[in-house]
């Protein structure tokens, strides 16, 4: 058993031994993130979160890592969080993310931290955001949340964020992928990366295009900008800050922040009664409600919806 309030206190004070045994609780679904979450509530609030999404090898951590720099420079607390919802594993792919990241490994204004799911029911749809609350609490000004992989989670990290930046390169049809992953919706800013490389200009182009075939913007809308950037040597970097600063400050006058974060509360709070009643429902199977049900059912005597209701009634009835 851990000692929660301690841990607390010393992960409020940066501590990042403590930050990182919070959120291997959240990592590991221990029994005891109720406590932490508790504790932890009223501590949150304050960090700026900022979704990093885009193709394998776009350019992500080095982004990430750049992005550091510059919030850095401004003495902003930061930590990077590297999610990899397709792998149980942490490590691995990500080890080349250390290397990179290893320019700020001995700042104590940087924290990083990888995270795996581990296969668990409803995985980063409530572990991420309360990996995002652990750090939060813990005094970070900014959150970079690092998406490895691709797919549909890609869109479900973006829902963690305030900002969502999409990061593109040149070449390899990346419109066309762009499109399919449903990036186009979820970009707040838009990155094309590898500018150093032929055929960015096309890239930022195609992208303009796309995003502008969307529905349209009426005058107070945010319109994604497009940013090029060679993050490989810093370049654009400032720009991309500047972007997020503008898109949160559109966010904050607009009621849209204080919207997003109501919208991700309420997705968590669902997530995680959806997933403890997907567990009871496990834990009936055997069970002889279920059981008794199943033996009306084949006897004529009940259909499977009533059955249904009565089985999700006694299991919310002694919530
Ligand atoms: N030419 C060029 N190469 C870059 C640039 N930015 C990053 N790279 C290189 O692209 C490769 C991939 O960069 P990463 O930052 O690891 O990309 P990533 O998106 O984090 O990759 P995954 O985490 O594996 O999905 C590395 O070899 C980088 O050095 C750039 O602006 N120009
Ligand atoms: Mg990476």
């Amino acid at each position: 058993m851990v000692d929660v309030p301690t841990l607390v206190e010393q992960a409020r004070a940066g501590r990042p031994r403590a930050v990182a045994r919070l959120i291997s609780l959240v990592e590991g679904a221990s029994p005891q993130l109720r406590e932490v979450m508790a504790a932890l509530a009223p501590l949150a609030g304050n960090a700026y979160v900022v979704g990093l999404t885009g193709s394998p090898g776009v350019g992500k951590s080095t982004s990430t890592s750049a992005l550091v720099s510059a919030y850095r420079r401004q003495g902003k607390r930061v930590a990077v969080l590297a999610v990899d919802p397709s792998s149980p594993f942490s490590g691995g792919a990500l080890l080349g993310d250390r290397v990179r990241m290893s320019d700020h490994a001995s700042d104590p204004g940087v924290y990083i931290r990888s995270m795996a799911t581990r296969g668990h029911l409803g995985g980063l749809a409530w572990s991420a955001p309360q990996a995002i609350r652990v750090l939060d609490a813990a005094g970070c000004d900014v959150i970079l949340v690092e998406t490895v992989g691709v797919g549909q989670s890609e869109v479900e990290i973006a829902s963690q964020a305030d900002t969502s930046v999409v990061l593109l390169a040149p070449g390899m049809g990346d419109g066309i992928q762009a499109a399919k992953a449903g990036i186009l919706e979820i970009g707040d800013v838009y990155v094309v990366n590898k500018a150093d490389r032929d055929g960015a200009d096309a890239t930022a182009r195609e992208l303009n295009h796309m995003l502008g075939l969307g529905e349209s913007r009426g005058p107070g809308d945010w319109r994604p900008p497009i940013v090029k950037t060679v993050a490989a040597r810093g370049e654009g970097i400032d720009e991309v800050v500047e972007a997020l600063e503008k898109h949160r400050a559109w966010m904050e006058e607009h009621g849209v922040l204080a919207e997003r974060r109501a919208a991700r509360a309420a997705h968590e709070v669902e997530t995680i009664a959806v997933t403890r009643l997907r567990e009871r429902i496990g834990d009936l199977h055997g069970d002889r409600r279920l059981g008794a049900l199943a033996e009306r059912i084949v006897a004529g005597r009940l259909d499977p919806y009533t059955a249904a209701d009565e089985l999700v009634a006694g299991l919310t009835g002694e919530a």
